[in-house]
């Protein structure tokens, strides 16, 4: 079969955010727009003639005539094979793992994560590495580069590979493996948690409610929690993945989620609720009546890992991006351990954990993970919880209480700022860059300022920087609030602010967090002028 050598023009926009490429699917769709960026990723890490690619998505509409695009380019670029899961399905953390094990030099993920899907929604494409993880900047950076000056991208013509049909095919002269999405992954959870504990736990009538939100991680929790570890069917709910995720907002969070929070905080609530988004790396935590935040939910994990039989050991360090709040540095140091605090992605949390310095990382976007792979992990995450609610024998708001008993609560909250005018959200933040360096030491409505400025990160592996990763204002009294602009949006800006208050009284460890954070809040926004800059009064969402 002919390749075809497609002569092409650079396309704006084309730059990869905090994970990969996300656009709006009619975007995606329009001429060359896949191809050019796929050629510039193949370009952008050196080629990918001879190499294994591992190659699947959530499942969202344009994922399967995205992954035949890319297979053609892939054969036509000389890959010597393609590891696909059936389907074209794979969940982001069960395509790391699967480059890992398979020793591939890398792979694509198709998804917008959290984003809605359909051809009105949004899609999204991403490189990771050898390791299993994101692409570093410094591959990202290459990348952009490349879609600024591509010319030309070659593509096989040739028939559509069978993405039903386990086994291994031929795409002229490229071997294309069909893979079963959710096994390996599964047998991999098996060597982390102990199944046997979890399904003594199910076996004793404990119960749970899993939304897989219509997204990718339905097969593996059916698999998984129903059918290995032997919770009652119908335990997962919105188990199959559609292409428009059910017209849902596959973001696990007590807005999004909303039906399973009602769930939980209803009568006849089970013992514990759980959800995950498009792709599978995020994970929500409830207990009954009692929701987790996910900052929370990994200091609770960094306290407890040791019940798991992956962790036993205890755990190298603990990692959290810069605006996830800061209890689980205390937990850390209360075991001792190194606490690193990385810009917003998982990319960041990479080279930590392949230097061996960090076990756990998470992020307070509900992303929460370990080194067992190099993504966060959604069905992980819950698994982990489950064997230690097996081994502790608590309610989830119990291990709460304790855990805010011993280290302190810090009351958390996000506010998110959707589609604002892109040059309004720049101004704003310049505002507040301009004026920070005079900020410590002056009062701010009830509050006093004690440090500001913007973080930058030293990766203390590669010794690489990023600066601008987002501003951040601490006030006396252990308050904290972050402001930065999202970089997976595909309309306008999204600005989030981050809002903590930490709080050791015993007396107030059970106190709504919106009225704990009103202070910081109303600094916040004082500060930063948002209302008047951006013409928003109020958040779209609020976490
Ligand atoms: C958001 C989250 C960030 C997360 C990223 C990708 O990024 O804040 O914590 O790593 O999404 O997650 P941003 O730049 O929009 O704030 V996922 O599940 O969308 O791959
Ligand atoms: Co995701």
């Amino acid at each position: 079969m002919p390749v075809q050598n497609v002569q092409t023009s650079p396309i704006e926009g084309q730059k990869p955010g905090t994970s990969g490429l996300r656009k709006r699917t009619a975007e995606f769709r329009l001429p060359h727009f896949l191809e050019n960026y796929v050629q510039s990723t193949f370009d952008g890490i050196g080629g990918v003639d001879g190499k294994t690619l591992v190659i699947g998505g959530d499942g969202r509409f344009f994922n399967d005539s995205a992954i035949q695009i890319i297979l053609r380019m892939a054969s036509a670029n000389g890959a010597a094979k393609c590891i696909v899961g059936q389907g074209g399905i794979l969940s982001t953390p069960a395509a790391s793992h699967l480059i890992r094990l398979r020793k591939a030099d890398g792979g694509l993920i198709l998804s917008a994560s959290h984003n809605p899907g359909g051809p009105d929604a949004d899609f999204g494409l991403k490189y990771n590495g050898p390791n299993g993880g994101p692409a570093s900047e410094s591959v990202t950076d290459k990348i952009y580069a490349c879609t600024k000056s591509i010319e030309q991208y070659l593509i096989a013509a040739g028939d559509d590979v069978d993405l039903g049909q386990r086994g291994t095919q031929s795409l002229d002269g490229m071997s294309v493996e069909i893979v079963d999405p959710v096994a390996d992954y599964a047998a991999l959870m098996q060597t982390i948690v102990d199944f046997d504990k979890i399904r003594a736990l199910f076996a004793g009538g404990f119960t749970m409610c899993f939304d897989a939100m219509h997204a990718v991680t339905g097969p593996y929790a059916h698999t998984i929690l129903e059918d290995m570890l032997g919770a009652p069917k119908g335990t997962v709910m919105n188990g199959t993945p559609s292409p428009d995720f059910g017209k849902g907002h596959p973001d696990p969070n007590p807005i999004w989620a909303k039906t399973l929070m009602d769930r939980m905080y209803g009568t006849d609530a089970p013992d514990f609720g759980a959800a995950s988004d498009g792709d599978g790396d995020r994970n929500m935590i409830v207990g009954r009546s009692a929701y987790v935040t996910p900052s929370d939910s990994l200091a609770l994990l960094t306290a407890h890992a040791h019940l798991a039989p992956a962790y036993s050991g205890g755990l190298a360090g603990v990692a959290r991006s810069m605006p996830t709040s800061r209890a689980v540095d205390r937990v850390a140091e209360s075991l001792g351990i190194s606490c690193f605090e990385t810009p917003t992605g998982w990319k960041f949390f990479g080279n930590l954990l392949d230097a061996g310095k960090v076990t756990l990382c998470g992020e307070e976007s509900a992303g929460t993970g370990s080194d067992h792979v190099r993504e966060k992990d959604g069905l992980w995450a819950v698994l982990l919880w489950l064997n230690v609610l097996a081994e502790k024998k608590m309610s989830v708001s119990d291990l709460m209480t304790d855990l805010w008993a011993t280290h302190g609560r810090c009351y958390y909250s996000r506010l998110d700022y959707e589609e604002v005018d892109s040059a309004k959200a720049k101004d704003m933040i310049e505002g507040l860059r301009g004026k920070l360096s005079s900020l410590a030491g002056t009062n701010v409505g009830a509050l006093a300022i004690e440090t500001a400025d913007e973080f930058a990160y030293l990766d203390p592996v590669d010794g690489s920087q990023s600066a601008g990763q987002g501003i951040r204002i601490s006030f006396e009294g252990g308050a904290r609030a972050v402001f930065r602009l999202s970089g997976t949006g595909t309309q306008g800006a999204t600005i989030r602010l981050y809002l903590e208050q930490f709080e050791t009284d015993p007396n107030r460890l059970h106190e709504d967090p919106q009225t704990v954070l009103k202070d910081v809040r109303e600094a916040a926004l004082a500060l930063s002028d948002l209302t008047a800059t951006t013409g928003r009064d109020a958040p779209d969402v609020v976490t």
